[in-house]
């Protein structure tokens, strides 16, 4: 299996989540597949299909492709889709949490709602496609907390853990995240026709 994501912070819970599934899963790079997808969709589902049929346009191996972001409510679910091209692709996390975190000041706790959404895409050999989708609700701190995880994680807080999700273990992270959750999914479309 292929995982088109040249991201490593997904690509290292992808592993640990799949691992029951399919013991040898490479990323794009691993498998010498090196182009540039232009992430052209309105919908995560969207976009993580544009990148599995990418991928699987140079191989003949099963390709899945996960497309994710943060979506908060006070900011009419910005980032969302853009999420990784906030404040411009190289920004720094740092940079873009505390961004987040200003236009948050002030803010009470009950208006600091937010879900990481991610989707998960699947091009089989033979050409069939499928997509599936999950969230994990949880709110904005007040600060970054935690150095586990990538991207926003660090300002995602999950009341029922009272951390957030850049203060859980990797385990822990996967059993309620959105990624966690649309993988596992995505693992008993796969088991029903594989
Ligand atoms: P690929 O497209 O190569 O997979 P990407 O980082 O560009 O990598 P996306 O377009 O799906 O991926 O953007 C997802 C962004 O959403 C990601 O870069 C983070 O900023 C954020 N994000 C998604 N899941 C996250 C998580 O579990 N923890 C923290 N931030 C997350």
């Amino acid at each position: 299996m292929i995982f088109a994501t040249g991201n490593e912070g997904k690509m290292k819970e992808i592993r640990m989540i799949m691992e029951d599934f399919c013991e040898e899963i490479s990323s794009m790079k691993e498998a010498g597949i090196e182009i540039d997808i232009s992430e052209s969709g309105t919908t995560y589902e969207e976009n993580a299909l544009i990148k599995a049929r990418a991928v699987a346009a140079h191989t003949k191996e099963l390709v899945l492709a996960d497309d994710s972001g943060l979506e908060i409510d006070y900011l009419d679910r910005e980032p969302g889709i853009y999420s990784a091209r906030y404040l411009g692709e190289d920004t720094s996390y740092s940079i873009k949490n505390a961004n987040l975190l200003n236009r948050l000041e002030g803010v009470p706790e009950e208006k600091r709602t937010a879900r990481f959404v991610c989707a998960i895409a699947a091009v089989l050999p033979d050409g069939r496609e499928m997509a599936v989708r999950a969230a994990v609700e949880g709110r904005i701190g007040y600060e970054e907390r935690g150095s586990n995880g990538f991207g926003y994680d660090p300002i995602f807080f999950v009341p029922e853990m009272g951390k957030t999700t850049a203060e859980l273990t990797e385990a822990e992270k996967n059993q309620i995240s959105h990624r966690g959750k649309a993988l596992r999914l995505m693992k008993e479309e796969l088991r029903k026709i594989l």
